[in-house]
């Protein structure tokens, strides 16, 4: 049904791929979770590059290179913070991955890695951003030949088996 879109559980500091995203802050000067994951197996050089950048909006995302990590590029992304869902959280949610995956193609990126963006620490409800995510790869996917691979890398399992149900149905 949708060959370019794949759900796997695992750890995306692994991945080999073009590029991986980071669910990070507005600061993206590092944190716990999947940025504090990234940064530890990417070394120290990471950080220095982010320190270039000047920090980024929520909603909007910014790359760096990959550095010690199997994946070319870092893709870095300050998902909403959930607070109750009347703030626009969806709506900052969708344009995580949309400018993610914009961002991939500029670049040249034919595979690339998501982590399940403001699930952590941010608190937004798994399905609901489960839904978000796999609606927005579809459409971005439909309208653009690259990246030709997205895949949502789960840490537990039933992270994945949101993203699971979320690409089941239509
Ligand atoms: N690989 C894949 N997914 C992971 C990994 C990993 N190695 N480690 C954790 N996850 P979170 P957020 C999953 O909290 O909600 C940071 O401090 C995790 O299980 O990392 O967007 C930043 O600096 C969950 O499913 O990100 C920000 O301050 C998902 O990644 C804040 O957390 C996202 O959880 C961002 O919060």
């Amino acid at each position: 049904m949708d060959p370019r879109i794949s759900v796997i559980q695992g750890d995306i500091t692994r991945q080999t791929c073009d590029a991986i995203v980071n669910a990070a802050n507005t600061s993206l000067l590092g944190g716990g979770g999947v940025d504090g994951a990234i940064h530890r197996a990417a070394g120290p050089d990471l950080l220095a590059e982010c320190r270039t950048l000047h920090g980024c909006d929520t909603g909007k995302a910014k790359i760096t290179g990959g550095y010690r990590l199997p994946a070319s590029y870092v893709i870095h992304t300050p998902g909403p913070i959930w607070r109750g869902g009347e703030n626009g959280e969806p709506d900052l949610l969708a344009s995580c991955y949309r400018s993610c995956l914009a961002l991939a193609a500029e670049k040249g990126c034919k595979t690339v890695c998501f982590p399940s963006i403001s699930t952590g620490v941010y608190h937004f409800p798994l399905a609901q951003a489960a839904a978000i995510a796999i609606r927005e790869i579809r459409a971005f996917l439909a309208e653009h030949p690259l990246p030709e691979q997205v895949t949502m890398v789960c840490f537990d399992a039933k992270t994945k088996a949101a993203y699971d149900k979320a690409l089941a149905e239509r």
